[in-house]
């Protein structure tokens, strides 16, 4: 089980080449959604330019948006932060979906990441995050 995107490398016929995930982000059409984000090795960009959010992923700092998707649909972004030899690989997907869809893909989520880690190991602060 992974909890993170990764590039989907044996792209279907129908997805966008680099910039499809194996798992995307699920949120609710019309809602405020709050995101904290961070990295684990270096300087990244959370960046989904639809919505026109672009923040920093700092190792060892939790920085903070938040967007409003008023519309159904998937969105794509990438990394906007040249991080490193895999830069051109971090796409990023958010499914802007119904209230009831989300409903229903909340009830399917939690059984499937229910047995998710309790902790993640953050790089630079070294220590267990609960
Ligand atoms: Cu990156």
């Amino acid at each position: 089980m992974r909890l993170a995107e990764f590039l989907v490398r044996d792209e279907p016929p129908q997805t966008f080449r680099l910039l499809d995930t194996d798992t995307r982000i699920v949120v609710p059409v019309g809602k405020v959604v709050k995101m904290l984000v961070t990295a684990s090795d270096v300087l990244h960009s959370w960046a989904i330019p639809s919505f026109g959010v672009k923040i920093d992923a700092v190792p060892g700092r939790l920085n903070e948006t938040w967007f409003q998707a008023d519309e159904i649909g998937t969105y794509y972004g990438q990394c906007s932060e040249i991080c490193g030899i895999r830069h051109a690989y971090m796409p990023i997907v958010v499914e802007v979906v119904s209230e009831e869809d989300f409903k229903l893909w909340v009830e399917k989520a939690r059984a499937e990441y229910a047995e998710a880690p309790g902790s993640t190991r953050l790089a630079s602060a070294g220590r267990q995050v609960h």
